[in-house]
């Protein structure tokens, strides 16, 4: 919670100045009322509001993800359990995985219906590991980290207006991924035999699924005064396989959020998020060793986390329709397929712009 206290800092100061800004007269009446902090869902969530007719919006969101430590199921496990898992003999661990994304998105209403969603993705993953040396594996022959960066997977979309009467409304989500990301990137790994070689990094290390898939869902929203609230249903199906023989699998995610507004300006928000993932199914041949993280069935499970964020909206003159908004993640459930690293915390900071 450190990091985003100076952020709480920054919120009251502008929303204080915007507030101020908003008693100078300086936009007329007719105008249509700005944005509030609260009409929007908290930031980490995607494709939760629609736009009116002719109405754009862009945005950029960073999100950062760490994970540190391994898990199989529901446990914990240091690296001599790890490394005997499942009847396996591994000789190399992942110890800890840094994500970042930088997504960058778009969004435009045709009409008052129908609002296009438009989203890039760069992507910077970092795993680090170590190697043990040996038959039996106890004794560290040294460590490696392993990088990829590069863009990630396009996805395109549309959000229909289902239904709405008095502050409650429904639309539903569609969206299209289009495999632009890499799948076939390399690194170089520490061997257990003490030599470095280039491999082809595992699939939690790819940049994009290889596959195009479709993700369908639907969102509800509402609102009464200085509160807001919702939740979002959206399923990812991932059909066929890929180039490379295998497929990252379907998932299925539901979160609910609530948002209080102290003022136009400003509201702080809650939200509770669940998703579950399959194994990938398939394989990639030329992902192999003896590390957890090459073996598909290492994927996937199920993760409930609970998210506190704030916004600001910009209510007046140059802030005007200019929003901010912050969310930090950690989780309350966790029990992954096989053996893998676990995810500890998440943040997102983002920025929209609606004209
Ligand atoms: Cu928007």
């Amino acid at each position: 919670m450190k990091q985003i206290t100076p952020f709480l800092y920054a919120v009251f100061a502008i929303s204080i100045t915007s507030e101020a800004m908003a008693h100078d007269g300086s936009h007329p009446d007719t105008v249509a009322p700005p944005v509030r902090a609260a009409s929007h869902a908290p930031i980490g969530v995607m494709g939760d509001h629609m736009h009116k007719t002719g109405e754009w919006m862009v945005s950029y969101r960073y999100m950062q993800g760490g994970m540190e430590g391994l898990r199989e199921g529901n446990d914990g496990r240091d690296p001599v359990q790890a490394l005997q898992t499942g009847g396996n003999n591994y000789q190399i661990l992942p110890t800890s995985m840094t994500m970042k994304m930088h997504m960058w998105g778009a969004m435009y209403a045709p009409t008052d219906t129908v609002t296009l969603t438009l989203m890039g993705a760069y992507l910077d993953k970092e795993m680090s590991h170590t190697t043990y040396a040996g038959m039996a594996g106890s004794a560290i022959g040294g460590e490696f980290t392993t990088h990829s960066r590069g863009w990630g997977d396009l996805k395109v979309g549309a959000l229909t207006h289902l239904w709405k009467e008095g502050e409650h409304a429904l639309h539903a989500n569609m969206t299209l991924s289009i495999p632009t990301g890499s799948i076939t990137e390399q690194d170089t790994v520490l061997m257990p035999n003490g030599q470095q070689a280039s491999r082809r990094m595992p699939y939690g290390m790819q940049l994009g699924s290889g596959t195009w898939d479709p993700t369908i869902g639907a969102t509800y929203n509402g609102r009464s005064d200085a509160w807001s609230w919702g939740a979002q249903y959206l399923a990812t199906l991932r059909p066929g396989r890929n180039d490379e023989g295998y497929n990252l699998g379907n998932r299925h995610a539901v979160t609910a959020w609530s948002a209080y507004s102290f003022e136009p300006g400003l509201s702080l928000s809650a939200r509770l998020a669940a998703h579950t993932q399959q194994q990938i199914s398939g394989a990639d041949r030329q992902i192999a060793g003896p590390v957890p993280t090459a073996d598909p069935r290492n994927y996937g499970g199920e993760q409930a986390d609970v998210f506190l964020g704030a916004n600001i909206a910009g209510q007046s003159g140059l802030l005007r329709n200019h929003r901010l908004g912050v969310e930090v993640g950690l989780p309350v459930y966790r029990n992954l397929n096989g053996l893998q690293l676990e995810r500890d915390w998440s943040v997102t900071i983002g920025y929209q712009y609606s004209f």
